[in-house]
């Protein structure tokens, strides 16, 4: 009978299926592993990244399920999000409509693949019962000051017409659609992720060794923490009249270059420059100029040649009590720090370029035979008054003491990282339960109304947010007050929903219903043990849910403090060298494959091309290759006997001990990549191995040993046709944790290195067990011509290892 995948998958399907075989148990007694795949978002179809990133997380979850772990293996849909307004716009289709359909479509094809998801855990983060809870952690925050409103300049998308965070701007461009991001002022909702910087930080060490290091450093920098000295520069007597300011804040993480300071840097946004333009202090060319500089976005400013302006203006050194100028420069940041730069040409690269284009003083205060500007870390203090001869690190303790005690400034920690804004003006998101009374202000919805739904008649042209439009839904009454008032019209990012999805799914079905989350299920499932998905979420997600997870933690919702302990980056799927995509039109649909060969090809195709982390290029050959190994083995193991053999490992031949070996080597190499390397690519080619090996073999015991072994390991990677086999040669459907037996490792005969007068001369090979002198005797043999005519004085044999014969 040859291999045919379709009738065998759908068969396994529905067997797991009728026997709710993939569904955790409700006993808390049992270990668990709760293991994740990120979930999808429903855009039509399943690529082939998401057939890697489910097959790692599945060959995962059947592996522990199959060593007696209770196992969580969840699958949901990440479904509110800009492309289905988009495809509503294009295809005049309801976004609503657009986007269930697209879960019913990818749900069915996922099932296809024979992933062994949990089935009544399933949840779409467009569901009311979602948004409900949702909702309920917005108010719960806003209550407790996480969230406020603010006006401020937000990073905007016009193509997608909507407001971006900081993390979704990547290189200056839209992480959605790749446009050039600009700055608008607009007002919205912050989130408070800057309150938890330094946990957020701090927790990294928790994750050390589980989390990609790549992950962990890029979180490392978008934190971005940094400690130095704040202190005020006074303006001097002159400048004072001109800005009606005393003084100025400065951050530096260098205090000891501070008798290096050449001019200070302002940024184009700073209160003093504002000053002057206001009240016509500077020259009308300049403010022209400066004018222009306001108006480009701060990665604009960023990225062209450094230019600034001498105000007119001068400080007075904080020690020496010099005049310094004070210029403004469009490479000083206005929102971190204090918008203002003490500029040390001679050890800054960035303030030297500056002093060079515009001829500005150098100092230099650190010791150094390099060449400037030198942005060194070791040396001793030169030119600096008392710090003289000072280590640098020493002098920067010092002299930040030195501003303490004097009330001249402050040791401070500053990050990098921004609050979170989360108002999105789009339709199809979860709406912000926020009302604005004229009354009582900006009011919380009741809990008892939540979930605030949105309209479904709505006309989304792609013009404005159709939420504003829609006066019957935006306008109510006001929940303090009950007058008129109107809804918050805009939506949440979508990272807000995908940022606590992992711990509803540890909640208990059954109680979905009625709270977000039960507290002994959650508190037995959490966090994930093994969390699967792309790199490009190395901060973005990655980042949000760890800071939701410890607001929850801290609203007293779960008890964690991180939510992932482990994290699988997967590698991108190529082909011809460029990432899989539909704009590249290098895509190959997982369908095709699946009608093609069948699931299990696909599956086995996937973990052998690359290892896990690595990318995978897509190889049609390869596929090939799969598919003929798993017709292979369902043809070799359907001619394994079944009938009563017993294995007696003496009576074995050689090539059958060998390829008992090679089949024990396979069954280490699968804990070795189960528990800890995940190259599965390795475990496979150890199991065709052991498959080759067996052909030479015709002991009817060992072929029945060898295939119950590896179906059992392949299981978790190609499970239908492994189900469908075990079933047919053992009556077996329950993989169990399978002995290592010691005998298969052990060796026949040894070999020995023979010498004469403790010079090597051959080697010889004896049966384990043989006598000692039995040994000698061939040990004298092979050494023969050496030891002819000569008298033997002594013989030492070292155990297992050597002879030696002392000759005169
Ligand atoms: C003097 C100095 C000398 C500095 C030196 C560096 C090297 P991190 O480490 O990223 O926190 N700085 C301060 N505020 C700034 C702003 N708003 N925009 C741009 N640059 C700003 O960077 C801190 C350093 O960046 C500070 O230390 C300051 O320059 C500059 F050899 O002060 B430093
Ligand atoms: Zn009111």
């Amino acid at each position: 009978m040859a291999y045919n995948a379709s009738i065998i998958e759908k068969k396994w399907q529905e067997n797991w299926d009728k026997d709710n075989y993939f569904e955790p148990k409700k006993d808390f007694s049992l270990k668990k592993k709760y293991i994740l795949s990120m979930f999808p978002y429903p855009s039509g179809r399943i690529h082939m990244g998401h057939v890697r990133n489910y097959t790692i997380g599945d060959a995962l979850a059947r592996y522990y399920r199959k060593i007696g772990f209770n196992v969580l293996h969840p699958i949901g849909f990440d479904s509110f999000g800009m492309p289905a307004e988009n495809a509503a716009i294009k295809h005049k289709i309801h976004p609503k409509k657009w986007t269930y359909d697209n879960i019913a479509y990818m749900q069915k094809e996922l099932f296809s693949l024979g992933f062994s998801f949990s089935k009544k855990r399933i949840l779409a983060t467009s569901d009311p019962l979602y948004t409900k809870f949702e909702q309920e952690f917005f108010i719960k925050m806003f209550e407790k000051g996480l969230i406020y409103t603010k006006e401020a300049n937000v990073n905007w998308c016009e193509h997608d017409q909507t407001v971006l965070a900081n993390e979704q701007v990547e290189e200056g461009k839209c992480w959605r659609c790749g446009n050039e991001v600009i700055q608008k002022k607009m007002p919205g909702y912050y989130i408070k992720i800057t309150s938890y910087a330094n946990e957020l930080l701090k927790d990294l060490e928790k994750l050390k060794d589980k989390w990609p290091n790549q992950v962990l450093t890029m979180q490392e920098n978008w934190i971005g923490k940094s400690e130095g000295l704040e202190f005020t520069l006074f303006l001097d007597e002159e400048s004072v009249k001109k800005v009606n300011k005393k003084d100025l804040q400065v951050f530096t993480t260098r205090a000891d270059t501070i008798y290096g300071i050449s001019y200070i840097a302002l940024s184009v946004e700073h209160d003093i420059v504002k000053d002057l333009i206001k009240n016509s202090k500077l020259d009308a060319k300049i403010i022209d100029q400066i004018k222009i500089m306001q108006n480009q976005s701060p990665r604009e400013r960023q990225s062209n040649e450094k230019e600034g302006y001498f105000l007119g203006i001068y400080a007075l050194h904080p020690l020496t009590k010099e005049k310094i100028p004070i210029w403004v420069a469009n490479f000083v940041l206005s929102d971190y720090g204090s918008g203002a730069v003490m500029a040390v040409p001679a050890h800054d690269e960035r303030d030297f370029e500056f002093a060079k284009k515009y001829n500005l003083e150098f100092k230099e205060v650190i010791s150094s035979k390099e060449k400037l500007p030198f942005a060194q870390k070791v040396g001793k203090l030169i030119n600096s008054d008392k710090f003289n001869d000072l280590d640098c690190n020493e002098a920067r303790e010092e002299i930040i003491k030195e501003f303490e005690k004097n009330n001249l400034g402050k040791r401070v920690i500053n990050f990098k990282i921004r609050d979170w804004g989360v108002s999105r003006q789009r339709y199809w998101g979860t709406p912000i339960p926020m009302v604005k009374c004229n009354d009582c202000g900006l009011v919380c919805e009741k809990i008892e109304n939540l979930p605030i739904l949105l309209p479904e008649d709505v006309e989304i042209t792609g013009e404005g947010n159709p939420l504003d439009r829609h006066l019957e839904w935006k306008n109510c009454s006001c929940p303090k007050c009950g007058k008129k008032a109107t809804r918050e019209s805009d939506t949440l990012d979508t990272f807000f929903e995908s940022s606590w999805y992992y711990a509803r799914f540890a909640s208990d079905e059954d109680t979905w219903q009625n709270k977000v989350f039960d507290e002994k299920s959650v508190n037995y499932w959490l966090s994930v043990d093994e969390y699967i998905g792309g790199i490009e979420h190395a901060i973005l997600h990655l980042l949000y849910a760890r800071f939701f997870q410890k607001v929850l933690r801290d609203l007293g919702y779960l008890k964690n403090d991180e939510p992932f302990l482990k994290l699988l980056t997967q590698g991108m799927v190529l082909k011809d060298g460029f990432k899989m995509s539909k704009s590249k039109g290098n895509v190959v649909d997982p369908d095709e494959i699946i009608k093609k060969y069948g699931a299990d090809t696909a599956r086995l195709f996937i973990l052998f091309a690359a290892p896990p982390a690595k990318e995978l290029e897509w190889n049609d050959d390869a596929l090939e290759g799969a598919y003929r190994f798993i017709c292979k083995l369902y043809d070799r193991a359907l001619n394994v006997e079944s009938g009563n053999y017993i294995l007696k490992h003496e009576e074995l031949s050689k090539e059958e001990k060998y390829a008992r070996l090679k089949v024990y080597e396979a069954l280490k190499k699968s804990e070795e990549v189960y528990n800890k390397t995940y190259a599965f690519n390795t475990l496979i080619a150890a199991c065709m191995e052991a498959i080759n090996a067996l052909n030479q073999c015709k002991n009817k015991a060992l072929e029945q040993e060898a295939f119950y072994i590896i179906l059992n390991i392949l299981e978790p990677i190609i499970p239908h046709v492994c189900f469908e086999l075990s079933d047919k040669l053992f009556k077996c459907r329950n993989f169990k944790k399978l002995e290592i037996k010691e005998e298969v490792f052990r060796k026949d005969s040894l070999v020995l290195i023979v010498s004469v007068n403790g010079k090597k001369r051959s080697e010889i090979e004896v049966l384990i067990n043989t006598s000692q002198d039995e040994i000698l005797n061939i040990a004298k043999k092979s050494v023969q011509k050496w030891i002819q005519d000569k008298v033997i004085v002594k013989e030492i044999y070292i155990k297992d290892k050597l002879v030696n014969l002392v000759i005169k």
